[in-house]
């Protein structure tokens, strides 16, 4: 057994103890106060035991794990065949084993379904429709092999949440190195994108501005998602994922970012011009 648990066990020994002399204590004085003394013990074993979990002042990651929050994904058919379209269907299960159904309007939208490619490459944004039984269903076509990460981002009881579970894609994968950071990039659709990143210090929150033109003049971006863009960032290596949040003020398109450590983070902006949306993405370096 290690210390932790064997401190914890002891806490709720003498929690225990403390709790039984209330109690005691309660019927002699006042047989109500019984009830008052369990639900304190409650509390207090309750803050112990978070107090415990969000020591060290860690910067929040997320995306990074399967559950979290009580939460977890499971994806039906991980595996999938390259270049064909078909069906990814996945559920959110809690702790219970039950199949949650109940989740909350984020961006317009219950479910946002990500998925990118290990160095990064092949990134979509799905927004899958559920079932019922609680299932999510979207059609799927991803071209290139290799080993992918689906990102569930939702929020469920006002709880921001990302889980993160692996998918396959038959064939030998060509991998590509990260680009390096440049401050323009052009989307899929043709339109010339502008970075322009502020203070990209781990820990500390940073302006990502955007500045988009199509043959020199400036764009006008549509309402996407409730907002001016929509932004992802995964860190590379691990492929953290970031919530990033629209600042919805100056020119262009603008989102704070706080980036939990130094390192290569690949961000995907996607906006919405003409009635389609655009997807570009940018190299950004984050500094210790
Ligand atoms: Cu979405």
């Amino acid at each position: 057994m290690n210390p932790i648990p064997k401190q914890l066990a002891m806490f709720f020994g003498v929690l225990t103890v403390l709790f039984a002399a209330g109690a005691l204590a309660g019927k002699v004085i006042d047989p109500d106060a019984r009830g008052d003394d369990a639900a304190m013990a409650g509390h207090a074993a309750d803050a112990a035991v978070h107090g415990g979990e969000h020591a060290g002042g860690e910067p929040e990651v997320h995306g990074l794990a399967v559950a979290d929050g009580g939460l977890r994904v499971a994806v039906a058919q991980p595996e999938l065949r390259r270049g064909r379209e078909q069906t990814l269907s996945f559920q959110v299960v809690n702790d219970d084993g039950e199949t949650v159904r109940d989740f909350d309007v984020t961006h317009e939208k219950r479910m946002h379904l990500i998925i990118a490619r290990r160095d990064l490459t092949g990134f979509q944004h799905l927004h899958p429709v559920m079932a019922a039984d609680g299932t999510w269903n979207t059609r799927v076509r991803i071209p290139d092999a290799g080993s992918y990460r689906l990102f569930a981002d939702f929020s469920y009881g006002g709880e921001a949440t990302t889980l993160a579970s692996d998918l396959r894609v038959d064939g030998d994968a060509d991998l590509k190195p990260l680009p390096a950071p440049r401050p323009t990039a052009v989307s899929d659709g043709g339109y010339d994108v502008r970075l322009d990143a502020t203070g990209a210090t781990a820990g500390e929150e940073s302006e990502l501005r955007f500045t988009i033109t199509r043959d020199g003049r400036p764009v006008d971006t549509e309402p996407y998602l409730g907002a001016g863009g929509h932004l992802v960032a995964l860190r590379e290596g691990d492929m953290a994922f970031l919530h990033v949040h629209p600042t919805g003020d100056g020119q262009g398109v603008g989102f704070a970012a706080t980036f939990p450590t130094e390192g290569s983070y690949r961000l995907f902006l996607q906006f919405k011009h003409e009635g389609r949306v655009q997807t570009v993405a940018f190299t950004q370096e984050v500094s210790g």
